[in-house]
C-alpha cells in the first residue's frame, strides 16, 4: 500500500496501561484534535515534552482528576501525530471518566494496535519494528525480550535492507546486460555477477538461520513426550522441569491426561507435554488419554519418542503413531539398567541414551532439543521473527534460486531480472515496504488496545 508521509487522521484515545487498579494509569490520545482537546480539558498551556501537573476536567468544566500531562506535538511523537498523555490515578472509574470526556470532545476509542499502526503509516517504524513492540511486551524469557529489542532497534530490518541492496546490485548488472544485447553474453558470464549472486546466496542462508532462531524465541517450542506405557515419559518430564510435576509409578498406564510444563532452556521457552502411553488395549479412560496424546502430537513442534533401553522387543518404533512431518528424536531411557559399554549408541544408532533416574545423558538431550528447535543459544545476537517473516524469506529465496537457475541453465538474463524483482517484492513484505491492507489489518488486530 502507499504510505503517506503526512497522515492526518481522526483522533483516537485509549488506556495505555493495563486494566485494573494501580497507582497511576495512562490515557493516550493521538490525532489532529489533540491540541483542541488539551486546551479544553486542562487548565494549562503545555510545553512540549515537559510533564505538567494539571487539573483534568470534562467539557462542562467538572473536575475529573488531577495528574501529569505530557504533550508531544507531531511529527515528533510515537505515532508521528500530536500525542497527549494524561497520567491519572489508576482506578477504573477515574480512567473511564477521562476517556469519556475525551470522546465527548470528538475523539474515538482506538482499535487494537492502532497507535502502532499509525506509527508505521507515518514512517516512524517499519512493520518488523511495530511487531517487535508487541513481541517485547509479550516476551516470556529475558532472551526473547532482548531479541525483540534488537528487532525494535532495527537489527532485522537492517539485515533485510542489506539483502535488498545486494539484490539491487545483481539486478542493475543483469538489466545492463539486457539493455546492451550485443554484449549480453559477456555481461552475464561476468565473474562479478557470479560473485554477487554467491554473496546473495550466503546472505539468504544467514538471515534465514537467524530468523528461524528468532521465531522459536518468540513463539516458544512445544515438545510432546510419547511412547509405550511405563518407559519413563513422566520421569523425563520431571527431570527436565526439575520438579515432581507428574505422578510416576511402576504401573503401566499411570498417566491418563495430558500434562504441560513450561521450562526454559538457555533462554528458549519450551513447553513439554507428557502424555498417556500408547498401547492397543486400553480401558476407557486411558483410551481418551491416548486420543489426547494424538491430538497433542498434531500441533507440537517436535516429539521425543521414549523407549525402554532394556526392552529388546522391536515393536515400538515411532513410525505410524506419529504425524508425518513431525521431527522426532528416539530416546533410549533407563540406560542405568544397561551394562557400562551398552550405554552408548552403536554405529548408525541415532538415538539419545538417557537415564531419567540418574540424569545421565541429560546434557546431550538438551543439545538435541536445541538443535531440533534450530536454536543456537544465547549470545548469537539474534532478533525476534515471526512465521510470516520466515514464509516471506522462503518465497524470496525460491524466486532467487529460480533466477539463479535460469542464468546457469539457459543464460536467461530476462528471467533472472524478473525473479530478482519478485524476490525483492517478497522481502518488501517483511518490513512493510510493500504490504496489502489485508496484511496490515491482520497484523495490527493481534495487538491489544492501547498499543
Ligand atoms: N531404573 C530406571 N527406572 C526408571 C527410569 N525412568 C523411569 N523409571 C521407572 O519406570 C517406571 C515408569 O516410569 P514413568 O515415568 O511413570 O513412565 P511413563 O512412561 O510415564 O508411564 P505411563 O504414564 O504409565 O505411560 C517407574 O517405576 C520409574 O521409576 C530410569 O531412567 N531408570
Ligand atoms: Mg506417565
Amino acid at each position: 500500500m502507499n504510505k503517506r508521509t503526512t497522515y492526518a487522521q481522526d483522533t483516537i484515545v485509549a488506556r495505555a496501561t493495563p486494566a485494573g487498579v494501580g497507582g497511576v494509569a495512562v490515557v493516550r490520545i493521538s490525532g489532529s484534535d489533540v491540541e483542541r482537546i488539551a486546551a479544553q480539558m486542562l487548565n494549562k498551556q503545555l510545553v512540549p515534552r515537559y510533564a505538567e501537573l494539571c487539573n483534568f476536567s470534562n467539557a462542562a468544566g467538572t473536575l475529573l482528576d488531577r495528574g501529569l500531562a505530557l504533550y508531544f506535538p507531531g511529527p515528533h511523537s510515537f505515532t508521528g501525530e500530536s500525542v497527549l498523555e494524561l497520567h491519572g490515578h489508576g482506578g477504573p472509574v477515574v480512567i473511564a471518566s477521562l476517556i469519556d470526556a475525551v470522546v465527548a470532545l470528538g475523539a474515538r476509542i482506538a482499535r487494537p494496535g492502532e497507535f502502532s499502526k499509525r506509527a508505521f503509516l507515518n514512517d516512524k517504524l517499519d512493520l518488523v519494528q511495530a511487531e517487535a513492540i508487541a513481541d517485547l511486551i509479550g516476551s516470556g524469557t529475558q532472551q526473547a525480550a532482548r531479541a525483540a529489542l534488537r528487532s525494535l532497534s532495527g537489527t532485522f530490518s537492517n539485515a533485510v535492507a542489506a539483502l535488498q541492496a545486494q539484490l539491487t546490485g545483481c539486478r542493475l548488472h543483469v538489466e545492463a546486460a539486457i539493455d546492451f544485447p550485443e554484449e549480453e553474453i559477456d555481461f552475464l558470464s561476468d565473474e562479478k555477477l557470479l560473485q554477487r549472486i554467491a554473496a546473495c546466496d550466503t546472505a539468504f542462508d544467514a538471515i534465514k538461520t537467524s530468523a528461524t532462531t528468532g521465531r522459536v524465541l518468540r513463539d516458544g517450542f512445544q515438545i510432546v513426550i510419547v511412547g509405550k506405557p511405563n518407559v519413563g515419559k513422566s520421569s523425563l518430564l520431571n527431570l527436565l522441569s526439575g520438579q515432581d510435576a507428574a505422578i510416576v509409578t511402576d504401573v503401566a498406564g499411570t498417566t491418563r491426561d495430558i500434562l504441560r510444563e513450561h521450562i526454559e532452556i538457555d533462554g528458549l521457552a519450551v513447553e513439554l507435554i507428557d502424555t498417556a502411553g500408547l498401547r492397543n488395549d486400553p480401558d476407557t479412560i486411558e483410551a481418551e488419554g491416548i486420543r489426547r496424546a494424538k491430538a497433542a502430537m498434531a500441533t507440537a513442534d517436535a516429539a521425543l519418542w521414549l523407549q525402554d533401553a532394556t526392552d529388546t522387543a522391536d515393536d515400538d518404533a515411532p513410525g505410524e503413531a506419529l504425524p508425518e512431518n513431525l521431527p522426532v528424536v528416539v530416546i533410549k531411557n533407563k540406560s542405568d539398567l544397561l551394562e557400562g559399554d551398552e550405554r552408548q549408541p552403536k554405529d548408525g544408532d541415532e538415538s539419545v541414551y538417557l537415564s531419567a533416574k540418574t540424569g545421565d545423558g541429560l546434557a546431550e538431550l538438551i543439545e538435541t532439543i536445541k538443535s531440533l528447535a534450530g536454536y543456537r543459544g544465547p549470545g548469537h545476537g539474534t532478533f525476534t521473527a515471526r512465521q510470516r517473516h520466515l514464509d516471506a524469506l522462503d518465497r524470496a529465496q525460491q524466486h532467487f534460486k529460480c533466477g539463479e537457475e535460469a542464468l546457469s541453465r539457459d543464460r536467461s538474463g530476462e528471467i533472472l531480472a524478473e525473479e530478482l524483482r519478485l524476490a525483492q517484492q517478497a522481502l518488501g513484505e517483511i518490513t512493510g515496504a510493500l504490504s496489502s491492507d489485508d496484511l496490515l489489518g491482520k497484523i495490527f488486530s493481534e495487538f491489544c488496545i492501547g498499543k
